[in-house]
C-alpha cells in the first residue's frame, strides 16, 4: 500500500515543527512519508515531486516551510492534490512571514493554511486524517476515539491548579 500522506519540508531544521505532524499521523495509523524539499534550494525536486504525487499514491500534501515560505503554494501549482501548508516558526520574524507568504495565495491555486508552529503542523496532520477518513470509516472511528479522549481528559481535570 502507498503512503496517503507526503510531509514535506524545506529544511531538516523544520523536524522538529513537523515531527508533530508524524505523531498524530502515527496515532491515527495513516501511513506517511516524510522528505526535505526545498523551494530555493532544489527548485527542480520540488517541481519533479509535485507532478509525481498523484502517481506516488498520495492523497494529501502537508509542506512546512519558514521564512519565504513558497514551499506549499509552489507544491500546489504542481499538483491537483490538497496541499495543507504549515508556517514554521522563523527566528527573525517569529513565523509571521512564513505565515503571510504562505496563506496570501493568489485566486486559483489553493493552499489550506494552519497556525504558525507546532500547533499548525499537528493540526495539519490531524485535517489530512479527516479529509482521508471521508472515504475510510475505520480511520473516521479513530477520529472519533481521540476526540472522545480528548474531551474526556478535559471533563475529567477541570481545576486548573491541578497538574
Ligand atoms: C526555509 O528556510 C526552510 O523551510 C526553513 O524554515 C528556513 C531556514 O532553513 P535553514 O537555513 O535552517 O536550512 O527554506
Amino acid at each position: 500500500m502507498s503512503n496517503k500522506v507526503a510531509v514535506i519540508m524545506g529544511s531538516k531544521s523544520d523536524w522538529s515543527t513537523m515531527q508533530s505532524a508524524v505523531e498524530i499521523l502515527q496515532q491515527l495509523g495513516v501511513s506517511y512519508h516524510t522528505e526535505v524539499v526545498s523551494a530555493h534550494r532544489t527548485p527542480q525536486k520540488l517541481t519533479e515531486f509535485a507532478e509525481q504525487a498523484v502517481d506516488q499514491g498520495y492523497a494529501v500534501i502537508i509542506a512546512g516551510a519558514g521564512g519565504a515560505a513558497h514551499l506549499p503554494g509552489m507544491i500546489a501549482a504542481h499538483t491537483r492534490l490538497p496541499v495543507l501548508g504549515v508556517p514554521v516558526q522563523s527566528k527573525a520574524l517569529n513565523g509571521m512571514d512564513s505565515l503571510l507568504s504562505i496563506v496570501q495565495m493568489p485566486k486559483g491555486i489553493a493552499v489550506g493554511t494552519l497556525a504558525i508552529g507546532v500547533a499548525g503542523a499537528f493540526n495539519a496532520g490531524l485535517l489530512a486524517s479527516q479529509i482521508l477518513a471521508v472515504t475510510d470509516p475505520a480511520l473516521a472511528e479513530r477520529l472519533e476515539a481521540f476526540r472522545h479522549a480528548q474531551t474526556q481528559a478535559v471533563l475529567d481535570n477541570p481545576d486548573p491548579s491541578v497538574e
